[in-house]
């Protein structure tokens, strides 16, 4: 039990921030007022940003929320997300604008405009009607970052069954469950990605995963690597199925309420659980999102975001919100070291993209790799830079702004969930002088409160749940085939609000910073450490480029604070020995006082991460506390928990 008052301590204190450029503020697609707008009237907001969409329908009502914590958002109305994302573009005259410049990680390329997505995606659309799939039928799509994806992706939307992606990395065991828990008709694969320089292979996967799956009637086989596959019955490969449809398709109008998508997240224990999304509300908030975040100009810029669309990132700001927004888009196969280390800003200097979105476990492997690596290309036409998925540490955030953005576009971090659709708290280019390492503020529509164990707000300076006080367009509706699941996660730790399951602070002007999942919170002599605090502190460090911390149990302190440090590829050799541990460890207890200094520090050459780059310090507890390693089935690199094994007699550090 914590003896301490506080839910969670507030030890990172920054001065910095970086109000925006004055010329991106005042051409901005939001502006400040927005605030007080959707404040005044939020429902009327929200209806607003729906007018963004082509509905066949307008909806009766805005919000149901009569039988919480089960919403319906724009009632009544009827659109349909592929008519959405694809056609009207082409209606509106933009056939020729180009949807995605695609770059296969071996170099080859491919171009789609909108009038050929309209075209691929009908023809697939009809090819899955001729393979039996009907409107509510669920598909899963396990394939590499190729053109296929969101075109399999849209094919579903626009025939109305419910698309369940698969990370491409995950197991044949991961894929199965996921077929079993949705009952899924078709799955539509590949024979292989390339990663790394070399054919990847995806169909064994599959092959190993429907052996053993009743529902599964046909799979679909997208030739991509040219690699020799086992074929059976039930395959079907794509380039002759689809390549002989009509290109000829009409939209049908979906219920606003119909179920989109299924993606599942895998959580920290449990069965993985089935996040549903529905039509009207997601695409409502994440073309918003797309819009107002990004400050997206259809016509000028050149967007892209790097995660894997597997994840909800991808999803929303690579496939339905930059195409319903009618936006031009990079998409890229591979890895970001291959051929070598610059491959992803030879990619910007190449297609002159102008708005960047990354993870920041991507940014501190490139602060890892060094700065003169960036410095070699031209990235001059960057103007706003993104960050996802995790805290960003304020020195990952600077070098980011520094080193890719020239010390002059706006870094924003967006906080947001699987589960919210869409980014929620934030800051918005053009009007917010942004700090770095903090997110901010709920955007315009959303509400947000970081509180204590009562659910009472905690005052500026203080620490505690992030929770969402009012529900929002995007939010999950359940998940898949468990009601009662969706209630308790996320409904029942304090009455009527959601809970995020994220730790988060209010620093002195009333601003958000997040600090890492409750779960992972250290209790140390009666005070509650977050891990994003002491993480990064290590990394404020200059010879630090990553940082992990766990708490361990420690006979005196209750848990005592364990380190994984991965060294900046300029450190030199130095790193290893005794002195720069103490040093490190002096370090920390500078910046965040001496209850946050670490108990040992392990210089390490990989974390272990999940495919979207999250620190999994569960593993690193089991390390930590000498137990032998747990569930690793959703990590990225199965080899790095040996690579961390391997170092361990070395490591040790106590005095
Ligand atoms: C979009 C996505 C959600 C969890 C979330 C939080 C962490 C995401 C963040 C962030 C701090 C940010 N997270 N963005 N933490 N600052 N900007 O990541 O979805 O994979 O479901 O993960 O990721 O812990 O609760 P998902």
């Amino acid at each position: 039990m914590s003896q301490s008052q506080e839910t969670l301590s507030n030890l990172l204190q920054e001065t910095r921030s970086f109000p925006p450029p004055a010329e991106l503020a005042a051409a901005a697609n939001v502006k400040a007022e927005a605030y007080d707008e959707a404040a005044a009237d939020r429902l009327g907001y929200w209806a607003k940003q729906a007018e963004r969409l082509t509905w066949s329908k307008r909806w009766d009502e805005i919000l149901d929320w009569s039988n919480p914590p089960f919403a319906k958002w724009f009632v009544g109305g009827e659109l349909n997300a592929a008519y959405n994302c694809v056609d009207r573009h082409v209606e509106a005259g933009l056939g020729a604008k180009i949807a995605y410049h695609w770059e296969g990680e071996p170099g080859d390329t491919r171009t789609l405009t909108y009038a050929d997505l309209q075209r691929e995606v009908n023809k697939a659309a009809n090819a899955l009607l001729e393979l039996g799939v009907r409107k509510g039928d669920r598909v899963a799509i396990y394939l590499p970052m190729i053109p296929e994806l969101p075109i399999s992706m849209l094919a579903c939307a626009r025939i109305g069954a419910t698309h369940s992606v698969v990370f491409g990395g995950f197991s044949s065991e991961a894929l199965r469950t996921r077929i079993d828990d949705a009952q899924a008709k078709l799955v539509i694969t590949a024979d292989g990605g390339y990663r790394r320089g070399k054919p990847s292979a995806l169909k064994p996967t599959v092959d190993e995963a429907v052996a053993q799956t009743p529902t599964i009637e046909h799979v679909l086989v997208v030739r991509r690597t040219g690699e020799d596959v086992a074929e059976n019955e039930r395959d079907v490969w794509w380039q002759d199925l689809v390549e002989r449809q009509s290109d000829q398709h009409t939209a049908e109008p979906m219920d606003a309420e119909h179920p989109l998508f299924i993606l599942y997240t895998s959580g920290t224990t449990g069965k993985p659980k089935g996040i549903l999304h529905t039509t009207g509300g997601y695409l409502t908030h994440v073309s918003y999102t797309h819009n107002a975040v990004f400050d997206l100009k259809p016509e000028t810029d050149v967007y892209w975001c790097s995660a894997d669309i597997g994840w909800v990132t991808g999803h929303s700001y690579i496939v339905y919100g930059p195409l319903a927004n009618g936006a031009t888009s990079v998409m890229y196969e591979g890895t970001p070291d291959t051929p070598n280390k610059g491959r992803w800003w030879d990619v910007i200097q190449k297609y002159k993209v102008s708005i960047f979105y990354t993870a920041p476990t991507a940014i501190r492997t490139f602060m890892k790799w060094g700065d003169d690596i960036p410095a070699q290309y031209d990235l001059s036409s960057l103007r706003v830079l993104g960050s996802v998925g995790e805290p960003i540490n304020p020195e990952a955030y600077v070098w980011y702004r520094e080193n890719i953005g020239a010390g002059r576009t706006p870094v924003v971090d967006t906080w947001w969930q699987t589960e919210t659709g869409g980014i929620m708290i934030s800051p918005l280019p053009g009007v917010t002088a942004a700090k770095p390492g903090a997110a901010m503020r709920p955007l315009p529509g959303v509400s947000a409160e970081v509180v204590d164990d009562q659910g009472e707000p905690v005052p500026n300076g203080g620490g505690g749940f992030l929770v969402l006080t009012e529900p929002w367009p995007g939010m999950l509706r359940t998940i898949w085939g468990d009601d009662e699941r969706y209630i308790k996660t996320y409904w029942s730790r304090f009455e009527g609000k959601y809970f995020a399951g994220d730790g988060a602070k209010k620093d002195e002007d009333g601003d958000i910073w997040l600090l890492g999942r409750v779960d992972d919170v250290m209790l140390v002599s009666g005070h509650n450490i977050s891990t994003t605090e002491v993480e990064s502190a290590l990394v404020s460090h200059p010879k630090v480029a990553e940082a992990a911390v766990v708490g361990a149990t420690d006979p005196v302190t209750g848990q005592a604070i364990v380190s994984f440090v991965i060294p900046r590829g300029s450190a030199g050799e130095e790193v290893e020995g005794e002195e720069f541990l103490k040093e490190l460890r002096d370090h920390v207890a500078k910046t965040l006082g001496p209850i946050a200094k670490p108990r040992q520090i392990m210089m390490v050459p990989e974390l272990p991460k999940t495919r979207s780059g999250k620190i999994m310090r569960r593993l690193l507890r089991d390390v930590a506390e000498n137990r032998s390693i747990g569930d690793v089935s959703t990590l990225a690199d199965s080899t790095v928990m040996d690579l961390i094994s391997e170092k361990l007699p070395s490591a040790k550090s106590e005095d």
